[in-house]
């Protein structure tokens, strides 16, 4: 027998963008549903993003999930950039004002969880069959399947925040639908570690052998990067084949505070540009990693995902509060523009810091001529902190 289910908005993923917005939304009482195909332990454990905007910060502490990261994040006011050994400090603070916080996505994740447990809010786990109905209908309608029972929940509107692989986006008719993409011809190779980082700072290094990336989750904790070929396995890369990699990359200066130990953890993952327009089909809008991919290399993947719950949650807010649809009617537009300058910043600095196997000598010539520039200039240097802190939202 199908079990049937009303709510408001229903979210289905339960990542950054659907946690947050379920936390946003249920603040203000409005009625939730999450579902997600995961369980709640395998979600708090993916390992993936680092560094969060002080926009991300203060969303965070709006939605009053931010006791934890204040304790424990560590405040970043600039990162060093490498080229072949020589290196230029990004001086965050002095260029822009401002800084970030390094605190791992697994934090946020699991701060989020809390909040929601405290909301006492519905959740569903372990689901499959999500398929979102119905979409320019008043009442659309996501049904899934859990535990062999078939579930259908009847809302206002469907928030499509279940990541890249996620089934929102492919609801959308191919016709509407734009997406545009570009994949890059490597992955990263990340590495977790329980020592303290070889830098106070972030590191990210362009070597003649390909990328690397020093950058940590607390004073005991490092994450570590290695660019890889796109055909590599976990499995070819012992601890000891990729320390010695690392510390070639980084060079003799720095590797040698480097300290190692066995990785807690090692996954390899592919780098890509994608967007998807529009964000938004009938009462159906897309957030987060479901409607757009950066490569990580201006760590802007959680950010972006960010910084779109906050527009959504806003305009579902003046809907329910002040009967104004214009903040939905505009989501889509609002959020691209935004959308594409950070796409491009992520392409740019993924461009310069990398080695792509198809680079000409002249090409190579033109990474290390935009390095010593940016090098060179306050104004270069201060393009890269503006972006890298974060744009603002509109
Ligand atoms: P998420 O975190 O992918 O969450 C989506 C959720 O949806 C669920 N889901 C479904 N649920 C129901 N039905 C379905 N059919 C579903 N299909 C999927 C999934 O189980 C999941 O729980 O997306 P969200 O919330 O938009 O958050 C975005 C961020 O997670 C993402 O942008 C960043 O983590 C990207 N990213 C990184 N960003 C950085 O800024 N720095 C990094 O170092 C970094 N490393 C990474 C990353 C993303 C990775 N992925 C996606 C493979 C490393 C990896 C490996
Ligand atoms: C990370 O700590 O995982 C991290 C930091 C900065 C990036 C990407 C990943 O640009």
């Amino acid at each position: 027998m199908t079990q049937h289910h009303k709510t408001q908005v229903c979210i289905i993923g339960s990542g950054p963008s659907g946690l947050l917005l379920a936390q946003f939304l249920g603040q203000a009482g409005i009625e939730t549903i999450i579902l997600d195909r995961r369980d709640r332990t395998y979600i708090e454990g993916r390992i993936r993003a680092g560094v969060l905007e002080q926009g991300t910060v203060e969303a965070l502490e709006e939605a009053g999930v931010a006791d934890r990261l204040y304790a424990e994040g560590l405040r970043h006011d600039g990162f060093d950039l490498a080229f072949d050994g020589t290196r230029h400090r990004i001086d965050l603070k002095a260029l822009t004002g401002t800084s970030v916080v390094v605190y791992g996505q697994t934090e946020v994740t699991k701060d989020l969880f809390v909040a929601r447990e405290n909301q006492g809010q519905r959740f569903f786990f372990d689901v499959s069959d999500v398929i979102p109905s119905d979409l320019k209908a008043d009442k659309p309608t996501v049904a899934f399947r859990q535990n062999g029972e078939d579930h259908i929940v009847s809302c206002d509107y469907i928030a499509g925040c279940d990541g890249f692989r996620g089934v929102s986006r492919a609801a959308i008719p191919a016709d509407v639908l734009k997406t545009f993409e570009r994949v890059y011809p490597f992955g990263w190779l990340g590495l977790l570690v329980d020592q303290p980082p070889v830098s106070d700072e972030l590191i990210y290094a362009n070597h003649t052998r390909g990328f690397a990336l020093a950058s940590m989750r607390s004073p005991t904790r490092s994450r570590y990067y290695i660019q890889c070929d796109l055909s590599d396995d976990v499995s070819d890369w012992s601890d000891d084949r990729f320390w010695e990699e690392f510390a070639t990359r980084l060079g003799p200066d720095t590797a040698a505070n480097l300290k190692t130990a066995p990785s807690l953890e090692k996954s390899i993952a592919p780098l890509r540009s994608f967007v998807s327009e529009p964000m938004r089909y009938g009462n159906l809008f897309l957030a987060g990693d479901a409607a757009h991919i950066v490569p990580p290399t201006g760590a802007k993947g959680l950010n972006l995902a960010i910084a779109d719950i906050r527009v959504l949650s806003q305009a579902l807010l003046a809907h329910y509060k002040d009967g104004s649809d214009h903040h939905l009617d505009t989501y889509s537009e609002t959020v691209l523009k935004r959308v594409w300058k950070v796409e491009r910043f992520s392409w740019q600095l993924s461009t310069l810091m990398h080695q792509f196997p198809e680079n000409t000598p002249f090409e190579k010539r033109m990474q290390r001529a935009e390095f010593d520039y940016i090098a060179s200039s306050e104004a270069a240097s201060r393009t890269i902190a503006e972006n890298y802190v974060g744009l603002p939202l509109e």
